[in-house]
């Protein structure tokens, strides 16, 4: 962390020297240094410490004071000095491409600009006066840097990243050139926002390869293409690195390029103590490449397993892999059920027939219809009378299906309400097969509010699974303040599920909080929240977040075969 800051203030600096029109040579050290300082394995601060700063290529006295400085005060004088009457705001708009610190000086000279509102609006000054050196074209250049930038600030969810990348793999892999595709990094670690695809290839031809992928028609702009290398815009605004590389470090690249890169620096300090050297290129003792074609090389190498993608962020995936105790992770064929889907009856789209013979499909032993309660209105929570109806409706389905598969779980998503009671009486609670339990109302409640109302909720005996526990809402709404480590305990003194709800939007419990709770014992269950059959689909969201928690299958009840299932409910139930 500490590395990326002091780059990110040296990349700062290097802008707020050309935006002030600094000699070029000044500005290009501040550049090189950060360039130089994210390459780093090792931390700054414990290079300080042994008096080593100098040693870093692009490192002289004056930088290696200003780290010394940054590392001691966690601030840079000389930095603040330069800044001084540059507003942060523009600062941060220096590096929209097409734009740059010299244009916006100019810009910034002529109409005074804080904010990217405030640059919209020159830029449609600028064109009406007819400023000097801002043609037409040069300003649509602009525009579309700022559409480019905007859209490269934010992080994409996973649920719209993967099908636009599958799509784009697909299509690369049709290319007769192509040998080898797969993407990499954070992607591939299945986290739940993705900043930009990383995507490698193999092919006889690289070059020719390259071209040939910026051309397919899934390419909205190409920001850059070399021979090994092409950078491009693809539908949705998501930029794309694509590498091509030899077929012989395919695998060395594939372990490089997935990262994370705390768990690859971890890996290549292992690898250096045993006289092996890793890179992306491979495997090397000395001059003598010993691996790198295929990934599990890499690990095999070190003595230990491989280690799934979606828990390589060095939090001890790497310790337990050399003692051969990594966990065997969930897998979506794993699962025999979702326990968390609705239908026309609140809010989904389809039926309740429609989303059982969808389930059919996928080949469940099982499905529970979870609508909402009544406090939800703009859901169409059912009353009663409804309630009543989809009991009947479901008994028909039931007679009508005979004894095929899957078995259809009467349930409801029923909410929280403040005080922590639940939105059906009790008797009505017991008649039906599931009950999930949700907040989803009064998210200001303090820290101490939304713990006891979950806890109530988990005192209630017929609650059987907890959805969405944090009710975050990725990017839009934060998770709900709770004291997690008393909600875990509840939940193990009632034997309820926590929910990993599968909804792009929503995967919470998230990873960490997810694994937590397994390592306290408590159940989980993994549910697609669907909101239609197509949506059912989207429970994979969840078996990915539940593996980057190193949920195993024992710990997920809707793993079980029914017959496990149904005595569990029932049991809880008596
Ligand atoms: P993102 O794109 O922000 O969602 O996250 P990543 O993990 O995909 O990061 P990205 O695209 O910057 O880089 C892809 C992978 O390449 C990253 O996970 C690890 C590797 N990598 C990139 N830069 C470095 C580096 O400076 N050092 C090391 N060790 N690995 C790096
Ligand atoms: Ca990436
Ligand atoms: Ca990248
Ligand atoms: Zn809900």
């Amino acid at each position: 962390m500490l590395n990326e800051e002091i780059a990110r203030i040296f990349e700062r600096m290097a802008r707020v020297l050309a935006f002030k029109g600094q000699d070029r040579f000044r500005i290009m050290a501040y550049e090189r240094a950060a360039v130089s300082i994210r390459d780093l394995e090792e931390d700054l601060a414990s290079i300080a410490e042994h008096g080593k700063l100098e040693d870093i290529p692009g490192i002289g006295k004056d930088l290696s004071e200003m780290i010394d400085e940054y590392v001691r005060t966690r601030k840079i004088k000389r930095y603040e000095r330069e800044c001084k009457g540059i507003p942060a705001g523009l600062v941060d708009l220096m590096s929209i491409p097409g734009l740059g610190p010299k244009t916006l000086a100019q810009l910034h000279q002529k109409f005074h600009i804080r904010s990217l509102t405030d640059l919209e609006h020159c830029l449609e000054k600028a064109a009406a006066v007819k400023l000097k050196g801002f043609g037409q074209k040069k300003i649509d250049n602009i525009k579309r840097g700022i559409e480019l930038w905007v859209s490269s600030q934010k992080r994409m969810l996973i649920g719209v990243a993967l099908p636009l990348a599958d799509n784009l793999l697909s299509q690369v892999r049709k290319i007769k050139l192509i040998e080898h595709a797969d993407v990499a990094g954070s992607l591939r670690r299945r986290r739940e926002t993705i900043g930009d695809l990383d995507v490698l290839i193999v092919s006889k031809n690289g070059p020719r390869a390259l071209q040939q992928i910026v051309k397919l028609p899934e390419v909205k702009q190409v920001l850059g293409i070399g021979d090994t290398k092409a950078t491009v815009i693809i539908e949705g605004g998501i930029q794309v690195d694509v590498r091509s590389v030899a077929r012989e470090s395919y695998g060395a690249a594939l372990q490089y390029f997935t990262g994370s890169k705390q768990h690859n620096i971890h890996l290549r300090t292992l690898a250096q103590k045993r006289g092996l050297k890793l890179n992306e290129y491979g495997a090397f003792r000395g001059q003598k490449r010993v691996g790198g074609k295929d990934e599990d090389e890499m690990y095999a190498l070190l003595d230990m397993q491989d280690v799934p993608p979606e828990i390589r962020e060095d939090k001890g995936e790497i310790e337990a892999a050399m003692a051969g105790r990594l966990p065997k992770l969930l897998e979506v064929r794993d699962l025999r059920g979702d326990l968390h889907a609705h239908s026309t009856y609140s809010d989904g789209k389809s039926t309740i027939e429609e989303m059982v013979e969808h389930a059919a499909e996928l080949g469940y032993e099982y499905i529970a219809l979870t609508d909402h309660s009544p406090s939800q209105r703009v859901a169409h929570g059912l009353d009663l009378d409804r309630l009543e109806q989809k009991i009947e409706e479901i008994g028909q389905l039931r007679k009508k299906r005979k004894d095929r598969a899957p078995h259809i779980l009467i349930g409801t998503e029923v909410d929280i309400l403040a005080d922590g009671k639940l939105d059906y009486p009790d008797k009505v609670l017991a008649r039906l097969d599931i009950v999930v339990a949700s907040i989803h109302s009064l998210f200001h409640q303090s820290k101490d509010e939304i713990t006891n109302r979950l806890l109530a909720a988990l005192a209630n005996p017929h609650v059987d699974i907890v959805g969405h526990p944090t009710s975050r809402l990725i990017g839009s709404r934060e998770p709900l303040e709770m004291n997690f480590e008393r909600v875990i305990a509840a939940a193990a003194k009632s034997g309820a599920a926590l929910e990993i709800n599968g909804s792009m939007y929503r995967l919470d419990l998230n990873d960490s909080m997810a694994k937590a709770a397994q390592e306290a014992g408590v159940l989980l269950a993994i549910g697609s929240d669907a909101h239609s059959t197509a949506q059912l689909d989207q429970i994979r969201y969840g078996v990915f977040q539940a593996r980057r928690g190193w949920i195993e299958a024992r710990s997920v009840i809707n793993t079980w075969p029914w017959t496990k299932l149904s005595r569990w409910l029932a049991h809880r139930r008596s």
